[in-house]
C-alpha cells in the first residue's frame, strides 16, 4: 500500500522545461554549438553540470572546470530571469487537486528534484508550504539516475521505499525511483517508458485512489 507520494518538480508539478531549453539554447548559441528541443529532452532530471557535460560532449574545444562552472552559472542567470515570470498558472493540470486529495487521505507528500532552484520555484507558484519535505539539488551529492534524492525523501518522511510512489517525467528519474525500490507513475514525455508501473499524460488523468492502490510486483 502506498503511504507517501514523492513528486519530481520540473515537468511534473510545474512546466519549467521550456525555460531550461531557452536558457541552454542561449548559452549554446553564444558558444557556437547546436542545441535543439530534442537535445533538451536528454537533460530532463539531469543536474545542471551533467547537462552541460552532455551539451559539450561533441565539442572539439576543451574547457577547464572553472570555465564550465562559469558557463553553468551563465545558464542559471538566464534561467532565473525567465523564472521571474513564473506564476501559479504554470502549475500543471491535475496537480493541485491531486495534492489536496492525497493530503485529505493522510498521505505524505514530498518533492524529489535535481534542481537547485526548487525552493525559488515552489515559492513562485505558491506551493512552498505544501509538502511534508523537499529534497532538491542542494541536498544531494549524486543526481538522478542515482536513487539518493528519493531515498533521502523517504527517510525524511519515515517511510519504507516500498510504501512510496514516485511521480516522474524523466527517464533518469524513473531509473532513480526503481533503484530506490519505489513504485513509479510516469507522466508527460516519460509516459511511454515501459519501466513505469503506471503512466498518464498528466495528473488530471488519474485518481488518487488508483495511485494509492499500486503494488510493487
Ligand atoms: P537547476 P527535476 C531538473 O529538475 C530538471 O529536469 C533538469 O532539466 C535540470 O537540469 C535540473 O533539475 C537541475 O536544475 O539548474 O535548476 O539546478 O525534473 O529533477 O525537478
Ligand atoms: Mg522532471
Amino acid at each position: 500500500m502506498i503511504k507517501a507520494v514523492i513528486f519530481d518538480l520540473d515537468g511534473v508539478i510545474v512546466s519549467t522545461d521550456e525555460y531550461h531549453y531557452l536558457a541552454w539554447k542561449q548559452l549554446a548559441d553564444e558558444k557556437g554549438y547546436s542545441f535543439t528541443r530534442q537535445d533538451n529532452e536528454r537533460l530532463r532530471g539531469v543536474s545542471r553540470m551533467e547537462s552541460l557535460e552532455l551539451i559539450l560532449r561533441d565539442a572539439s574545444q576543451r574547457y577547464s572546470q572553472a570555465e564550465k562552472l562559469a558557463m553553468a552559472e551563465t545558464k542559471n542567470v538566464i534561467y532565473r530571469q525567465l523564472l521571474s515570470k513564473l506564476q501559479a498558472d504554470a502549475v500543471l493540470p491535475g496537480v493541485l487537486d491531486c495534492l489536496v486529495d492525497l493530503k485529505a487521505r493522510g498521505v505524505k507528500v514530498a518533492i524529489g528534484s535535481s534542481s537547485k532552484n526548487a525552493a525559488y520555484i515552489l515559492q513562485a507558484i505558491g506551493l512552498d508550504r505544501t509538502f511534508d519535505t523537499v529534497v532538491d539539488g542542494t541536498c544531494i551529492t549524486r543526481s538522478k539516475p542515482d536513487p539518493e534524492v528519493f531515498s533521502q525523501a523517504a527517510q525524511q518522511l519515515g517511510m519504507a521505499p516500498e510504501s512510496c510512489l514516485v511521480v516522474e517525467d524523466a527517464a533518469a528519474g524513473i531509473e532513480a525511483a526503481l533503484a530506490a525500490g519505489m513504485a513509479v507513475l510516469a507522466v508527460g514525455t516519460a509516459a511511454d517508458d515501459p519501466r513505469a508501473h503506471l503512466a498518464v499524460s498528466n495528473l488530471s488523468q488519474i485518481t488518487t485512489e488508483s495511485m494509492l492502490q499500486l503494488q510493487l510486483p
